[in-house]
């Protein structure tokens, strides 16, 4: 099979904005919510709607290709060489839920194990951030660059306390912004890995690193972030192995050395 990944991006980009009308049109809505993992995990009927409708148009194109979806997989994530899409409907339902207007489809499509496209699109603020590999990266259509803070007493930093609950895992968490906040300007939570890292990407913020996401949080932005020019690693500073449930995407390796040096890990069960 030849890729033709213009090809690609191009009927992605006519298929993602009609998804984001579907979670634009629900947003204001009530929402029919069910529990995942614990009450602070859960999906709405529109996540389930939107993962539906692009895989049901991808698999219509692109018979051959695999699916990696964060509400139709089940288990052990199956990543191989072979093409696939890795799709979040809804990145930031609970910020979905609660009408703060925060929330993405994140899709992405990766051969080799690399990324390949990727694209990340607030349909509430008409956000669409995306990037295709060695092309650079875009929102809404213009070139985007990342700030370029070297020093942590300079930076505005993202992180975030994820859907779990378990005491261990939040203590280090807030141990670590309790590090952090002495050190910089400021630290914020904003609820959608995917924006998060587009944030940092197209120098709204400095750094973003989260302990406990999955491969669908982060397929399509980190791929936007490095193509913006940022440093994507893993937070214990080796290479970024986006089955292994952690992030830190920063504009300058500078500033991710410092965030390195400073928080300490939370540790999940790989993807
Ligand atoms: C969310 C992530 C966010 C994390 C949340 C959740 P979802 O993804 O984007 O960074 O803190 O716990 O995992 O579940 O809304 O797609």
């Amino acid at each position: 099979e030849t890729i033709n990944l213009n090809e690609i991006y191009s009927f992605l980009l006519e298929v993602v904005p009609k998804c984001g009308q579907v979670i634009r049109d629900a947003f204001y809505k009530e929402k029919n919510v069910t529990d995942k993992a614990n009450y602070a995990d859960f999906v709405t009927e529109t996540d389930t709607k939107v993962e539906k409708i692009l895989t049901e148009t991808l698999k219509v194109k692109y018979p051959k290709h695999n699916f990696i979806g964060e509400e139709t997989t089940q288990g052990k994530v199956q990543f191989t060489d072979a093409p696939v899409w890795i799709i979040d409907p809804v990145d930031g339902t609970t910020n979905f839920v609660h009408k703060f207007p925060y929330c993405a489809i994140s899709i992405a499509f990766y051969v080799n194990k690399q990324a390949q496209i990727g694209v990340v699109f607030n349909s509430i603020r008409d956000e669409l951030f995306s990037a295709i590999r060695g092309q650079g990266a875009y929102l809404n259509g213009r070139t985007i660059t990342p700030s370029g803070v070297t020093e942590l007493n300079k930076s505005q930093i993202i992180t975030e306390f994820g859907s779990g609950r378990e005491g261990e895992h939040l203590d280090v968490k807030v141990n670590n912004m309790r590090v952090l906040i002495e050190k910089c300007h400021s630290l914020r939570c904003l609820g959608s890995s995917a924006l998060n890292t587009c944030y940092v990407a197209c120098g709204a913020s400095d750094l973003y690193y989260e302990y406990g996401i999955h491969i669908w949080d982060m397929a399509a932005a980190t791929l936007i972030a490095k193509e913006a020019g940022c440093t994507v690693l893993d937070p214990d500073g080796s290479e970024l192995n986006i089955l292994n449930r952690r992030v830190l995407v920063s504009t300058t390796k500078e500033l991710a050395q410092q965030v390195i040096s400073l928080i300490k890990p939370v540790i999940y069960e790989s993807d």
